[in-house]
């Protein structure tokens, strides 16, 4: 059976390829998509997703709109690497959105949902900061036990990039991210150790192309915007594609390995707030409910996206 998702995402030029694979990979069952103030402001990315929907033909599914800030902090945003807009994109005519926002704010929607589920059955994907979350247990505590699984895009156990140790999400919002890890749901981590790993190649980029499809030549006018900012940003060859390992791992575990270990956050580090710490120190013990992503199939990993947007 599909595994049943909400996709709480910033868009983002991965959160939008992260979109794309959930909607056209039959193992996922996107139930909804929430939105969070992160890559850009929350009104920037809501728009983004409407339009990412929009080609991804996902006219049916609930869209909701969470936090416009993080619960202590202020707003950060990551111009660098998505641009003025949050998803500013090279040779490629974006669509008129024709999907719209739902009244309800995304941390009822969230709420409502995992309650009027079967326990067990919903999986949480966040790509961006983990306010709506954070929220959404402490609104709701009997969300935590019913949750199938918190897989989320962010932090890293040996790097950072929006400081030496600290990831964009968590370092927006460490607090939220404070309450995700310490809730007892099973909580898997996809960091930067595992995203670095999905570099967006030349030769990726390439496959996208030769789809010929509206799906396909987004991918790469995504690609090449991204790849410029990584270059300029953070000094990369090649743009690393972080949201989509979240969905890949949930598809197929193989493509996505991971480890058991103890992980929380800092919160008043001098150098070091954000910073996600994994204890490898020991095997992991018995009521360990965190994991971290070690190793990525890049070769599985594309094969997966690729055909993903073959079929939109
Ligand atoms: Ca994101």
């Amino acid at each position: 059976m599909a595994r049943k998702i909400i996709l709480d995402c910033d868009p983002g030029h991965d959160d939008a390829v992260a979109i794309l694979l959930a909607a056209g990979n039959p193992a996922i069952d996107l139930v909804g998509i929430t939105t969070i103030g992160g890559n850009q402001t929350l009104e920037k990315v809501t728009f983004n997703a409407r339009q990412v929907m929009t080609i991804a033909g996902l006219i049916d599914v609930p869209l909701h709109a969470g936090c416009t800030r993080p619960l202590v902090r202020p707003v950060e945003v990551a111009a660098d690497v998505h641009g003025d807009s949050g998803m500013e994109i090279h040779g490629f005519e974006l669509p008129d959105p024709r999907v719209s926002v739902e009244q309800a704010h995304a941390v009822d929607f969230i709420i409502d949902t995992v309650m009027s589920h079967e326990p067990g059955t919903i999986t949480l994907v966040p790509t961006g900061p983990l306010t709506n979350i954070a929220m959404a247990a402490r609104k709701e505590p009997r969300i935590v036990e019913r949750v199938r699984e918190v897989v989320l895009m962010g932090g890293g156990y040996h790097e950072g990039n929006k400081t030496a140790t600290a990831e964009f999400n968590i370092s927006v919002d460490p607090e939220a991210a404070h309450i995700v890890f310490n809730e007892s749901w099973p909580v898997v981590m996809v960091g930067l150790d595992l995203t670095h790993q999905a570099l967006a190649t030349r030769e990726v980029e390439e496959r996208f192309a030769q789809l010929g499809t509206q799906a396909g030549d987004f991918v790469v006018g995504l690609c090449g915007f991204f790849r410029e900012a990584y270059r300029q940003a953070q000094g990369f060859d090649d743009p690393p594609v972080h949201d989509p390992c979240t969905i890949a791992y949930l598809i197929d575990p193989a493509v996505v390995s991971t480890v058991k270990v103890p992980l929380d956050v800092e919160l008043r580090g001098a150098l070091t707030t954000g910073m996600t710490v994994a204890d490898f120190r020991a095997p992991a013990p018995e009521d360990c409910h965190t994991s971290v992503a070690v190793r990525l199939d890049h070769e599985r990993f594309w094969n997966l996206v690729v055909e993903a947007v073959r079929v939109l």
